[in-house]
């Protein structure tokens, strides 16, 4: 018995690579090649494979250490005949090689060179970007293409991720340039040689950087301006190459992560046990996001990009608190042709805006609605008298105006109507200006321009802008602009008809006044019932925001002022 110290191998040069899983623990006994730590750098996913059996005695590691070459990783109890097998060190003497194979292939360099030359008379060229090696992996599967035509990539760039039964590879961009077609798509079989796409690069860019790539990490003497393989792929296969000793770390290209399949069953994963590619790893990471908890929608469950997009869009429209939009029983679909004829309408955009707006206040807002009726005799005498002046200016004043105008005093006497909620949810904000919106029916839908500064209009003016928004709004003239700024909504159904209605809070606004259609009614006036003009009001607020009290002096001031217009001046 002897402990062994287990160090990290040659991983192609990369320096200070995370771990992002540890797949044994203290006391685990492990054979020859079981993965030790899956190590992830920015292309790639590398497991690193214990170059011998033996039992976890200690971890010198932990998730998110940064790690290099030499770096100590565990310590394995193991027998002695496995003690000669660790003593060797192939790791450095496979970057060495790697580099004396490429000093000493000087045809290799003055091949590009020439290319190189040749090319760089012309400012851009198409270059074909086939499968590099990949390790001898034949008919691997294309799981992700990365870029699609049209796509401005820069050199390094991931272009595809191609899987094997066991592992997963990214396939970076050897130049930096424009994809003008691709050559391949997802599911299809490639190996190496296949061609995946042609790229328009600059002569310079070919110039400038494919000679000297190839002689740092292309070591085949065939070569020329084939693109080169991930550069961690190829530094495990020359690993392998030398057949060393100590088993290469098995990089993105021979083993990825927990593949449920062929022989890696018996031996799964005790990391996360999450199925993704590097380039999947590193987007969560960026997006912030815990991979364990996606489900993979791609083969044996990998997760793909689509499936964070997916994640992050499901989390977006969940409601806080955790009420999910989800949790909305839905209404199921019902095919009414079976009962009869049936005509299917698309609904106008506008429909669509009101239908979400509508239904987004009806969610977030707790509604009360308080009814009340104002005593519009005496005002409708007043607006009656007004007639001839009103033809005469042009203007037809129906009650509308003096609900507008009593609605700005009441708003301005009951601040609380005349404010938001903040986002936070911990602020008010109150308005020191009363703009008013005006709900219009109109052929497109329904449509709310908003008079501004109501408090400080006259009848007339109020009388003439009201009219002149409500054509705007049914000629679909109305600018974003004349809909925005509202503090509270008046909804008027009284020149259609009805005896109410609870209208639904024009969020962020606290309140909206419904006004049905004025009757007369028996009113007693203490010593007998007298036929009164009566306006039935409907007051809907904001729970939240407004209490029932406030509400009911809301009535009272604003029912005062349309009682006796005389008010509204005092
Ligand atoms: N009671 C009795 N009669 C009323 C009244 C009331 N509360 N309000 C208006 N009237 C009368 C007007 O005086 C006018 O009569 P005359 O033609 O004899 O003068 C007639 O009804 C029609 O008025 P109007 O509707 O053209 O004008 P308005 O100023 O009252 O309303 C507007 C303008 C734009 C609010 C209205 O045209 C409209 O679109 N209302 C629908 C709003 C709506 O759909 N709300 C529901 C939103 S939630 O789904």
């Amino acid at each position: 018995m002897s402990i062994e110290t287990i160090k990290v191998p040659d991983i192609g040069g990369a320096e200070g690579v995370e771990v992002i899983e540890i797949c044994v623990a203290v006391g685990d006994q492990v054979a020859e090649e079981d993965s030790l730590i899956v190590l992830e750098s920015d292309k790639a996913s590398m497991e690193v494979p214990s170059p011998m059996a033996g039992k976890v005695v200690s971890l010198k590691i932990e998730n998110g250490d940064s790690l290099s070459e030499g770096d100590i990783i565990l310590e394995l109890e193991t027998d002695a005949t496995a003690e000669t097998t660790v003593d060797a060190q192939p790791a450095e003497s496979s970057s060495v090689q790697s580099e004396q194979q490429s000093a000493s292939n000087p045809a290799t360099v003055e091949a590009v060179k020439d290319e190189v030359v040749s090319e760089s008379a012309a400012a851009t060229r198409i270059e074909k970007v086939v499968v590099p090696d990949i390790g001898g992996a034949e008919a691997v599967d294309v799981i992700e293409v990365c870029v699609q035509s049209g796509d401005q990539v820069a050199e390094g760039d991931s272009l595809v991720v191609l899987e094997s039964d066991k592992a997963s590879m990214e396939i970076p961009s050897p130049f930096a340039g424009l994809v003008v077609s691709l050559s391949i798509e997802e599911g299809a079989s490639v190996s190496e040689g296949s061609a995946l796409l042609e790229m328009e690069v600059a002569a310079m860019e070919v110039a400038a950087g494919q000679a000297p790539q190839k002689t740092a990490q292309e070591t085949t003497a065939q070569e020329t301006i084939e693109p080169s393989a991930p550069k961690e792929s190829k530094a495990a296969v020359v690993s392998a190459e030398n057949n060393s000793e100590i088993p290469s770390p098995a990089f993105a290209s021979e083993r990825l992560t927990t593949p449920s399949v062929s022989s890696e069953e018996e031996k799964p994963f005790k990391g996360d046990n999450v199925y993704a590619g590097p380039a999947v790893r590193k987007l969560a990471r960026e997006m912030g996001l815990d991979i364990t908890s996606l489900k993979g929608s791609g083969p044996r469950s990998r997760i793909t990009k689509d499936d964070l997009k997916a994640f992050v869009k499901q989390k977006l429209t969940e409601k806080p608190s955790g009420t999910t939009a989800s949790s909305i029983p839905t209404v199921p679909e019902v095919d009414f042709s079976k009962f009869g004829d049936v005509e299917v309408e698309s609904l106008s955009k506008i429909h669509k805006v009101t239908a979400f707006n509508m239904h987004r206040s009806w969610l977030n807002v707790p509604h009360v609605t308080q009814f009340d009726d104002a005593d519009l005799t005496d005002l409708e005498d007043f607006r009656k008298s007004l007639k001839a002046e009103a033809e005469k200016r042009g203007v037809k004043v129906t009650p509308l105006p003096f609900l507008l105008k009593a609605a700005a005093l009441a708003l301005k006497a009951n601040p609380k109507f005349n404010a938001s909620l903040h986002a936070d949810g911990e602020h008010m904000v109150y308005k020191h200006y009363v703009h008013i919106g005006v709900a219009v029916d109109t052929p497109a839908g329904l449509m709310v321009p908003v008079l501004r500064d109501v408090d400080k209009k006259s009848i007339w003016d109020l009388a003439a802008e009201s009219t002149e928004l409500a054509q705007k709004a049914k000629d679909k003239k109305l600018m974003p602009a004349d809909m925005q700024g509202g503090c509270f909504t008046i909804s008027s159904l009284g020149g259609i008809g009805g005896q109410g209605f609870t209208p639904i809070v024009n969020t962020p606004e606290v309140a909206i006044l419904g006004v049905s259609k004025l009757t007369v009614k028996p009113v007693w006036n203490g010593q007998e019932f007298e036929p009164r003009k009566m306006l039935p009001l409907s007051l809907s607020y904001d729970h939240r925001a407004i209490n029932g009290a406030d509400a009911g002096k809301f009535f009272v001031y604003l029912n005062g002022l349309l009682a006796d217009v005389r008010r509204m001046v005092m």
